[in-house]
C-alpha cells in the first residue's frame, strides 16, 4: 500500500483497494454464496430451507445478509485471510491482526440499506482498531446501494448517540444522530466487484436501498482489529446479560495472538439478518 493510501486512510477513514480479488475468486465466492443460501454448507438461524423446485435466484432474493458465513465456508474463511486485504491491515493495525466477524449481504432489488451508523458501537475494541474490509461482489453503484461514507467522521474516535428509526430505506438496525455532519458531507463509494473498501471502526457510513431494476448488491464484509487489544463484545447467546471480557471466537490473519494461552471459542453461529422487523443486534 502507498504512502498517499495510508495518508488518506488517515484523514479520511477509508480507503479503496482497486480490484484486490480478481474476477476468478470473486465468481468463486458468488458461488459460494449460492450454496450458502441454499443451506448446502450448514443451518443459517432464521432461515427457510430452500426447495428443490428452487432456483438459485429464489433462493438468493430470500436473504438481505447472512452473518458469520466463514463459518460455514472454506471459501469465506480463505477470504478472510486474503493476502491483498491482509496486508493493507497491517499496514493500518499492526503485525498482529485478528478478525471476528463476516457478513454476506445479497441485497436484492427493493431490499433496503442500512442507516448511518459507526462499527465500533457493536463491536467494541478497547484500542479503537476496529476495521471493516468490504469486499464488493458486484459492482456497487449508487442505483443498487453502494456504501457512503463521512469522509473524516472517525477522527475524533467519538461514538455518536443511536436510536431505533421506522425510515423504510433502511433494515431494522438503530441509527446514529446528533453528529456534526450533513447529509450534504456524504460520499458514495462506487466500487467495481473485487474491489475493497477499508474503513475505520468510528467511520460514520450508511448504504441506501437497492433501487436498481434488477439484480444484487452482494459484499462480503469482514472486520478485524489488532490482536493485542481485549475485545469485550457481548455474547447474549450465552444468557448470562454480561459481556464477555474478551470475545474468543476469532480468526488470527496476520502475526501473533497474544492471548492465545486462552484457547478459542466457538460463540456465535450463522444467522439471519431481518429487513425490517425483528430483532436486529448485529
Ligand atoms: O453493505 C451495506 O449495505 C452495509 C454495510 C455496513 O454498513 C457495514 O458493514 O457496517
Amino acid at each position: 500500500m502507498t504512502n498517499d493510501l495510508t495518508t488518506s486512510y488517515e484523514r479520511d477513514g477509508y480507503l479503496v483497494l482497486d480490484h484486490a480479488l480478481d474476477a476468478g475468486e470473486v465468481g468463486e465466492l458468488l458461488e459460494e454464496a449460492v450454496r450458502i443460501c441454499r443451506g448446502e454448507l450448514g443451518d443459517i438461524s432464521g432461515a427457510l430451507p430452500a426447495g428443490a423446485a428452487d432456483t438459485d435466484d429464489d433462493v438468493l432474493r430470500r436473504f438481505l445478509c447472512v452473518h458469520y458465513p466463514h463459518k460455514l465456508s472454506g471459501v469465506m474463511l480463505d477470504t478472510m485471510r486474503h493476502p491483498a486485504v491482509v496486508s493493507a491491515l497491517t499496514t493500518l493495525i499492526g503485525p498482529n491482526v485478528k478478525a471476528m466477524q463476516s457478513m454476506l449481504f445479497i441485497k436484492s432489488e427493493g431490499e433496503p440499506g442500512q442507516a448511518w451508523h459507526q462499527d465500533e458501537l457493536f463491536i467494541p475494541t478497547r484500542d479503537r482498531s476496529l476495521t471493516a474490509a468490504w469486499i464488493a461482489l458486484d459492482d456497487a453503484t449508487v442505483d443498487n446501494g453502494c456504501l457512503w461514507v463521512l469522509p473524516g467522521s472517525h477522527q475524533h474516535g467519538v461514538l455518536y448517540p443511536n436510536r431505533e428509526h421506522d425510515d423504510p430505506r433502511y433494515d431494522c438496525t438503530v441509527e446514529s444522530y446528533g453528529f456534526p455532519f450533513q447529509d450534504s458531507d456524504a460520499v458514495p463509494v462506487e466500487v467495481k466487484a473485487g474491489s475493497v473498501v477499508v474503513f475505520n471502526g468510528y467511520l460514520l457510513h450508511k448504504s441506501l436501498p437497492n433501487t436498481a431494476g434488477h439484480g444484487y448488491r452482494r459484499a462480503l464484509v469482514n472486520h478485524y482489529m489488532s490482536a493485542e487489544s481485549l475485545l469485550p463484545w457481548a455474547v447474549p447467546e450465552q444468557g448470562t446479560g454480561m459481556g464477555q471480557a474478551d470475545f474468543r471466537d476469532v480468526v488470527l490473519v496476520a502475526g501473533t495472538d497474544p492471548y492465545a494461552y486462552k484457547g478459542l471459542e466457538n460463540l456465535r453461529r450463522p444467522r439471519i439478518r431481518p429487513n425490517r422487523d425483528g430483532g436486529c443486534d448485529r
